[in-house]
């Protein structure tokens, strides 16, 4: 860092709120690389996707905030989502090209007819949202995690909320849900872990927190940013319930670099997972996989099942064969269900990559 030069204020300037940036904010701060600097059309000022809107986008360049829209004689495909690199012509409010997408988190679609939604694109870390201060949910902790992993950035646990914290061992019981993953343990009230995240943010990282209603990502965004940059919630007292306070995707710049993006907590959460997201995530059970007597074992009493005998001599937490049971099911589901839309020609819109990119069949 620190031998980036900032990229002359031309163009973008639509709206600019020099609120959000400084003008010496680098492309660099934002999240730019040679790759997107490799796939940017001569003549054209990038920016980075705030918040997207129907038919505009909100979107950060060095020189600040600026609103850019959508020709609709010429629609851009896919539609640009939180965290996606878009530019435009000099002087212009036109998106003009949408960059190539690095990654994506994608959930499958909530229902039947729902097409896979991208929740934010082109980022680092993944940071999974546990509070401590309430009984950890194992299987919710693992779809965070496989939807994490699948994305192709990396998960973090974020176990917030430590001055709550149920006791001494909390941290390293949610830590133990999740094998392979690192743990970061923060209190946004009183400071905890916040030093640590800032410096896994260095050098334009981004991070996208993710977790239900209530677990604190707006108030950590804050912590981070150090300005009320998003509204927190209340918890009823008793239930520890949040009320989703957060309703749009949004990114904010960390000062010193890094970028944030804070999410709506999620009802349901089915991860997309067309890699290796639930391999990972089960680091656990994946090397047992194909060593069954029989290859179309279901891990359902079979005979001769590996993962049956790992959890019969304790190698193996029969939760996590559950956890993984559920999880293999819904991704079953979801790819049935895909291939069956696709079959009788219900959506056109083909399977979504790890980019959250349609694939045409
Ligand atoms: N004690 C304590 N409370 C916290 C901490 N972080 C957040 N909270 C409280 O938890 C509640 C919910 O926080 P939010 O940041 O709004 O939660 P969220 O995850 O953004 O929720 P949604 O936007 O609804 O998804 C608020 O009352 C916060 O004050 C913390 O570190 N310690
Ligand atoms: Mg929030
Ligand atoms: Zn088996």
């Amino acid at each position: 860092m620190g031998t980036q030069t900032s990229v002359p204020a031309t163009g973008c300037s639509v709206a600019s709120q020099p609120t959000t940036t400084t003008p010496d904010q680098t492309l660099a701060d934002l999240g730019w690389g040679d790759d997107l600097a490799a796939a940017l059309p001569a003549g054209l000022t990038p920016a980075r996707v705030v918040r997207a809107d129907r038919g505009w986008v909100t979107a950060l360049s060095p020189s600040g905030e600026v609103r850019l829209r959508f020709d609709p004689l010429h629609p851009l495909e896919p539609a640009p989502t939180t965290g996606d690199w878009v530019a435009s012509a000099g002087g212009g409010d036109l998106v003009a090209a949408i960059l190539p997408r690095r990654n994506a988190l994608v959930r499958a679609g909530a229902h039947d007819e729902a097409a896979p939604q991208v929740l934010a694109a082109d980022v680092d870390i993944v940071g999974v949202c546990v509070p401590l201060s309430s009984p950890p949910n194992p299987r919710r902790i693992q779809r965070y995690v496989t939807l994490g992993w699948a994305s192709g950035a990396t998960p973090l646990l974020v176990l917030t909320k430590a001055d709550r914290s149920l006791g001494p061992d909390a941290a390293a019981e949610v830590a133990a849900m999740a094998p392979g993953v690192e743990a970061v343990v923060v209190s946004a009230r009183e400071g905890q872990g916040i030093g640590d995240l800032r410096v896994r943010l260095r050098g334009g990282r981004t991070m996208v927190v993710v977790g239900p209603s209530g677990v604190g990502k707006s108030t950590l965004v804050n912590a981070l940013v150090g300005r009320e940059a998003m509204a927190t919630g209340a918890i009823r007292e008793g239930d520890a319930k949040g009320r989703h306070t957060t309703s749009t995707r949004e990114l904010v710049l960390v000062p010193g670099g890094g970028v944030l993006l804070d999410t709506p907590g999620l009802r349901a959460l089915v991860p997309w997972d067309d890699g290796d997201g639930l391999a990972r995530a089960f680091p656990d059970i994946a090397p047992l996989l194909g060593t069954c007597r029989f290859a179309d074992c279901q891990h359902r009493g079979q005979p001769g099942c590996a993962l049956e005998a790992a959890v019969a001599d304790g190698r193996l937490s029969p939760g996590r064969l559950d956890g993984w049971h559920r999880l293999q099911d819904d991704l079953t589901r979801i790819e049935e269900e895909t291939e069956s839309r696709l079959r009788e020609g219900r959506s056109g819109r083909g399977r979504a990559d790890r980019s959250g990119r349609r694939r045409r069949r």
